[in-house]
């Protein structure tokens, strides 16, 4: 029996450090605007085998899983002490979500789990499940992590087990191991996901980026990407929020949109990062997209590009939830460099790399949405006839 067990442990750690260890590269010639890697940076199987397995012969002689990993999807990103890290959503076979801190070397490769998941403080309203956590270095000093709460609706009746209540959960550190728990946000929607802070202050207050939606899936009357300003984090309370990106027919986020990580600041703008939602005969479809607001005033979209920046691709089209991209993290270098850390289909984590200036010029340069098929094909002659002024000149 023992060698039994010797002999698997020594096949799942072999498994596991190839698995770690795995590079990665570029993969094929993309589109210009950023790459795609050839493997995910982090999944369920990378959960540490001392989290998932009693490795003690005497209480688990056949070296069984005692607690299953699902999936590792929507982390937040942020580099601290040199190191690229990411606070991802893991969810157990249970379906409750956790975060925990991965960190890598270089940003695209051999992440690797801190010791423990995070210990997240709790309300006096416990968390039924938390995820998708958006990290702000702000500029009061501390770090801030906003994710969603999610609780079951006190007014659902007992026949439904599915009706909850959204909320955006409020924590703060400064090592990213210990963590001080704040009160929920409180804003006038009677859900919220999707909440994120901007990193500087506006006009001495803090300044959230919402999501204002009628129900748990569906944003009805709500929706949009909101903003708002609250005098403290510690009590935050958002009185008005004024919609900056809002759903819009026949668009990519017809359904839904929300915020992804906190905005990058450039000389042209601040750059944002979101998704948008469709509704489509095989369930939501889940892109990413970017805009620009205006470095003066932020409820001013001042560029953006029509469509999607990153849609499933491939393998990426499958998991827990299909047809899904989803990103809450991001990490801008020093020399421009720009790591976007997206999820697909709920289920497991990617990079891609582009450089702040080049997504600047997507975001400045790529035609904006006509609205209208007809508008489109017009800014397709536009590209022709200007190569072809080209090859004439
Ligand atoms: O399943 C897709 C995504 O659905 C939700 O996003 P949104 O609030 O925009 O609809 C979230 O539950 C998210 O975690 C999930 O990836």
């Amino acid at each position: 029996m023992i060698q039994q067990f010797k002999k698997r442990l020594s096949q799942l750690e072999t498994a596991f450090n190839e698995l770690i260890a795995k590079p990665n590269e570029i993969a094929g010639i993309g589109n210009g605007i950023f790459d795609r890697y050839t493997n995910p940076v982090l999944t369920a199987a990378h959960a540490p085998l001392n989290w998932r397995y009693d490795l003690n012969p005497e209480t688990n002689p056949y070296l069984m899983e005692r607690f299953g990993i699902n999936a590792a999807f929507n982390a937040g990103a942020i580099k601290f002490n040199g190191k690229y890290l990411m606070v991802a959503r893991v969810e157990g076979a249970d379906r409750k979500s956790f975060f925990a801190v991965a960190e890598s070397p270089d940003g695209i490769s051999n992440f690797t789990f801190w010791e423990y998941p995070v210990e997240l403080p709790q309300t006096a309203e416990p968390d039924t499940n938390v995820y998708d956590m958006r990290l702000t270095a702000h500029e009061d000093g501390w770090i801030y992590g906003l994710f969603c709460t999610e609780r079951r609706d006190p007014e659902a009746p007992a026949h439904d087990q599915s009706m909850a209540v959204a909320a955006c959960g409020i924590a703060r550190t400064k090592d990213l191991i210990k963590w001080e728990r704040l009160p929920d946000l409180i804003t006038n929607s009677p859900q919220q996901r999707n909440v994120v802070l901007h990193p500087e202050f506006v006009e001495g207050k803090y300044a959230l980026y919402t999501r204002p939606q009628d129900g748990f899936i569906s944003a009805g009357k709500g929706g949009g990407i909101g903003f708002g300003l609250t005098e403290t984090m510690e009590n935050a309370t958002v009185d008005h929020e004024t919609i900056i990106d809002n759903k819009n027919y026949h668009t990519v986020y017809e359904a839904k949109n929300g915020q992804g990580p906190a905005p990058i600041k450039t000389d042209k703008g601040w750059l944002h990062l979101a998704h948008g939602v469709r509704n489509t005969a095989a369930g939501l479809r889940y892109v990413l997209y970017m805009f620009m607001t205006d470095l003066h005033d932020l409820t001013k979209v001042t560029h953006k590009p029509a469509g999607y920046f990153l849609a499933p691709e491939g393998e990426e089209r499958v998991g827990d939830v299909s047809n899904v991209v989803f990103c809450n993290g991001w990490i801008k270098d020093d020399n421009g460099d720009v790591y976007i850390y997206y999820a697909s289909s709920d289920t497991r984590m990617h990079v891609a790399t582009s450089t702040v200036d080049k997504l600047v010029d997507y975001v400045i340069n790529t035609p904006a949405d006509g609205l209208r098929s007809a508008l489109s094909v017009n800014s397709i002659y536009q590209i022709i006839d200007s190569n072809k002024a080209l090859l004439k000149s």
